[in-house]
């Protein structure tokens, strides 16, 4: 990338941000160049980023930012008989969320590419990468050669972000999280939709959450997440949709790494649970709806659930896993039917099961409460580049609207250190809410689809 001007005042341009003023595509365009190229100070960039968090930016500001963010780096290139077959999906992030790992070989089973490139856990959310690092070989480092080699094979990949794909991003977002700029509209959606323009996506969706476990609290903010998302990758010329879930209790009964694999393993075997279960198949069903796969979302959802009690997603998943380091024998004994999973994926040295405290019904499971003590345990981390313990995790033995009595387990933990402090029991035990049935209600996950404009 060469700079367009030789000499650019980031003095005037952060100041002009400061006091309100509006950034043209020009300037927006200096300001990526700066950071992509190094040019700029750091503590310009940092200055500006607060700028942009506290004065926010306008519609045509933000389609500049993610441009020129996309444009920062490699963009991907597909073979034309490939048009209109590329699809990803992205999640805002959450709990037990494992949805990537059955939803990528289900779509790829379909007839769809899916080159997704996934991010690691940071704070109390899991990351897809992470989860597939507990399988011996996996490896999440793929050329652009490489990533196309797999889906011309298998037909869908899940990578880590190739080093020079959307490189002011890295640049930008280890910044914001150094300066507490991270909860901005523009700057996620520049984040984020940057990434997956560079994807050269023909269709994209995103799934939105929000919740006590979710970075959005409220379904209005998460909605105005979405509807920035919608916009500017629409603007991009991708076929951009939206969901938006509900992110309070886990999905599905595990969360931890290796405890995720099996779960997701299970979906694809046709097993797992209901909820989980739910998601793909709602997510895969818009997805095949916006690539024109399938005429309806409704119609898209059956294909989804047919290539997961078939096998035809197991086997995907399975050619995916060899075409990205794990050895013939791993890969097969994992997606066979008989499999001891403890076998490939190192279970945790200590469980530990506690009990519920009163008879009842369980209204509700606090996620963010269970996310938190893992990631003390261990599950998760701090800061990038921290190591994690893939072992570590928690199974879930209820489902919410479940009838339980007193001292029956609930929920097994899975750790590393020989035991569970008083504390790390009272919070945990305080994340389970149990009561009268009559005030349980069940909630669905997916509440609302942004359809693409
Ligand atoms: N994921 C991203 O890729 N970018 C962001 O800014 C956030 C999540 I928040």
């Amino acid at each position: 990338m060469a700079q367009t001007e030789s000499v650019v005042n980031y003095q005037e341009m952060i100041r002009r941000k400061r006091d309100g003023g509006q950034l043209s595509s020009a300037e927006i365009r200096a300001f990526i160049q700066g950071v992509t190229l190094n040019t700029i100070q750091e503590s310009q960039i940092g200055a500006m980023l607060m700028a942009m968090w506290m004065k926010g930016m306008v519609a045509e500001e933000t389609l500049a930012l993610t441009k020129e963010m996309m444009m920062s780096g490699d963009v991907f290139h597909w073979p034309e008989e490939w048009a209109g077959l590329v699809v990803d999906k992205h999640s805002t992030g959450g709990v037990g969320d494992k949805v990537s790992l059955p939803l990528a070989p289900a779509l790829a089973a379909c007839g769809c590419k899916v080159p997704m490139i996934s991010g690691r856990a940071l704070a109390h959310t899991g990351g897809t990468l992470d989860k597939l690092e507990s399988i011996p070989g996996f490896n999440i480092h793929q050329t652009v050669e490489q990533v196309r080699q797999i889906l011309q094979d298998v037909g869908c990949c899940i990578v880590g972000q190739t080093e020079n794909l959307v490189p002011a991003d890295r640049v930008l977002y280890a910044l914001r999280d150094a300066t507490a700029t991270v909860d901005s509209l523009p700057l996620i959606t520049g984040s984020i939709i940057s990434k997956k323009g560079a994807e050269r996506l023909c269709a994209l969706l995103l799934d939105v959450k929000f919740g006590r476990a979710a970075l959005y609290k409220d379904l209005n903010s998460a909605r105005t997440l979405a509807q920035s998302l919608v916009t500017v990758g629409n603007s991009l010329g991708m076929k951009t949709g939206a969901v938006l879930s509900r992110m309070d209790a886990p999905i599905g009964h595990c969360v931890g790494n290796a405890l995720e694999v099996c779960e997701a393993l299970k979906c694809l075997k046709g097993q797992g649970p209901d909820d989980l279960k739910e998601l793909v198949k709602s997510l895969g069903g818009f997805l095949l709806w916006m690539s024109n796969r399938s005429p309806t979302p409704e119609r898209g959802q059956m294909m989804i659930a047919e290539v997961l009690t078939n096998g035809a997603a197991l086997r995907k998943f399975q050619a995916m896993l060899e075409a990205q380091g794990v050895s013939t024998h791993i890969a097969h004994s994992l997606c066979s039917e008989t499999t001891d999973y403890s076998k490939h994926l190192r279970p945790a040295e200590y469980q530990t099961q506690l009990q519920v405290l009163d008879d009842g019904t369980v209204l509700d499971i606090d996620g963010m409460v269970i996310a938190t003590v893992l990631h003390r345990l261990g599950a998760g981390r701090t800061r990038a580049g921290e190591s994690i313990n893939h072992s570590v995790g928690a199974e879930l033995l209820v489902d919410l609207g479940q009838q339980v009595h007193k001292g029956q387990s609930w929920i097994r933990i899975h750790h590393d250190c020989p035991v569970l402090s008083p504390d790390q029991r009272a919070d945990l035990q305080g994340s389970l809410i149990i009561g009268n049935g009559d005030s349980y209600q069940a909630n669905v996950r997916v509440v609302e689809f942004i359809q693409p404009n």
